[in-house]
């Protein structure tokens, strides 16, 4: 079933120059981009985005960290879109995450993790309009069915 997910390429990735390694992984994989923004995140976007972690001691951190720097929101869409891109990324601590997933290859923190990706299609009902008005979200085909 084709789904959609919202990822972030946090301000780590965007200051060690990955967008293009990491947006290159999700494409070869078949994911399709159907929306892409370069952007800074304000306090309230991040403490939107983060609500669920309201109450963790590390809440501070992170609303702090992900408004460091600009960041890339994109919206994927693909077969099991949610499911895949989490299973790309990896567990959430880079120093424990896989070899060959995102964080497994390109992070060493728990924090600066690379990569956000929606976890349910509830999040991403929560997540999408954060950073995306659905005008912004393109239908598109590849024109070809290689893909899926
Ligand atoms: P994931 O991004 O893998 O779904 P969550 O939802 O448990 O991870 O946590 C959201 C974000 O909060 C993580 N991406 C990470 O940046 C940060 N985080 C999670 N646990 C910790 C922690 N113990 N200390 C600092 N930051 C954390």
């Amino acid at each position: 079933m084709t789904e959609r997910t919202l990822v972030l390429l946090k301000p780590d990735a965007v200051k060690r120059r990955l967008i293009g390694r990491i947006i290159s992984r999700l494409e070869d994989k078949g994911l399709k981009v159907v929306a892409l923004k370069f952007m800074q995140m304000t306090h309230d976007q991040a403490e939107n985005h983060y609500s669920v972690h309201r109450s963790k001691p590390f809440f501070k951190d992170l609303v702090s960290y992900i408004t460091s720097g600009p960041i890339v929101a994109m919206v994927l869409e693909g077969p099991k879109a949610i499911e895949v891109v989490r299973l790309m990324a990896g567990s959430t601590d880079g120093s424990k995450a896989q070899p060959g997933t995102i964080r497994g290859d390109f992070s060493m923190g728990i924090e600066k993790n690379i990569i956000h990706a929606s976890d349910s299609p509830e999040a991403y009902s929560h997540e999408m309009p954060i950073f995306f008005n659905e005008s912004e979200i393109v239908e598109w085909s590849y024109g070809d069915e290689i893909i899926y």
